[in-house]
């Protein structure tokens, strides 16, 4: 009994996968990395890492692992030798197509690995904000047709959409490599996005800013009004009913901002932000204390990311001066 309450009660670990050296290659990357993060710990969760054959054992060696194991999520590291990028792959193509033999001598040419079509990874990389991740990684749909993609291919297939999983192919040269691991494995671990909208109130070339009462988390601190969006709703009609609901104002919206993720810990927001005009109503402050119109961006101390918002439209509401 003791020992079951204990092992339910332990974290999962995180598996990282890298690869040996394989054809013309001294070295690969991927195992480097994969040595190094070994032991490491990210949100409570330990790394477990493994450097991989470059043959079918390497290939199903995740899978059969995981006919004893449970991991909070999976990490498989290989080296892209034509890319200058990090390539996030989301999808495992049903094909295997070796240009040169694998590790130990087998040549599959044009062979579907299961025939049940191709997999795709259990991540949400729009989620991610991929723009803002150490070494400029990009999305990627194909992960070749090489021992790579036939590693992600057969983990999926064990796999249920509950355990992030997803192939990173890692570039001949790269700044941080296992800056940019350690991020990815944070971005799986941490709680999945809620979308809030964050009006930017216009008039006369300024925005409005409102300070948190001391009722409110976060009291003291400046932010663009806005809230949760509720079941159905979209940006437009969320703020609407947020700014009506925080400070008795009809608005109408204009164009969009733009969007921002932050992580606040315990929560990640995605904010989508757009510029509002009054058409109506008398402001009444409901979990604010004070506001203010500001011109630009340091006007106000301003709630995490708020600040980031408010040098864009600062900005924005410049180059309309400019114009006008
Ligand atoms: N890269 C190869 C296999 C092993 C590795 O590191 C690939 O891209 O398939």
């Amino acid at each position: 009994m003791e020992v079951l309450f204990l092992k339910h009660n332990m974290a999962k670990p995180v598996l990282v996968t890298g690869f040996e050296p394989f054809g013309k290659h001294t070295v690969n990357i991927s195992a480097e990395v994969a040595k190094d993060l070994d032991g490491l710990e990210i949100r409570g969760h330990t790394i477990q890492s493994h450097v991989l054959s470059v043959d079918y054992d390497g290939a199903v060696f995740t899978s059969n692992l995981l006919n004893e194991s449970n991991f909070a999520a999976i990490i498989h590291l290989g080296l892209a030798e034509n890319s200058s990028n990090p390539r996030i792959e989301i999808r495992a193509k049903d094909i295997l197509d070796f240009r040169i033999p694998d590790n130990s001598g087998r040549h599959v040419r044009n062979t579907p690995i299961s025939g049940a079509g191709d997999l795709f990874s259990t991540i949400k990389p729009e989620d991610w904000d991929i723009d803002t991740m150490i070494d400029s990684p990009v999305i990627s749909q194909d992960a070749g047709e090489y021992l790579c993609n036939e590693t992600l291919y057969r983990t999926l297939l064990k796999i249920d959409e509950n355990t992030p999983c997803f192939f990173l192919h890692l570039p001949l040269q790269q700044k941080d490599a296992v800056g940019l691991v350690l991020q990815c494995i944070d971005r799986m671990l941490r709680p999945p996005c809620i979308d809030v909208g964050a009006g930017a109130i216009i008039l006369d070339g300024k925005f409005l800013a409102a300070r948190r009462a001391p009722s409110e988390k976060h009291a003291g601190w400046w932010e663009f009004p806005g809230g949760k969006f509720e079941e159905g709703e979209n940006v437009s009609q969320c703020l609407v009913r947020e700014i009506s609901e925080e400070l008795e104002l009809d608005v109408i919206t204009g164009e969009s901002i733009g969007e921002w993720i932050f992580d606040h810990g315990d929560v990640v927001v995605r904010l989508h932000v757009m510029e509002c005009f009054v058409t109506g109503g008398t402001m009444k402050l409901h979990v604010h204390d004070k506001v203010q119109w500001c011109e630009g961006p340091d006007e106000v101390d301003w709630l995490g990311p708020d600040r980031d918002i408010a040098a864009a439209i600062s900005a924005k509401l410049r180059l309309h001066r400019q114009h006008s």
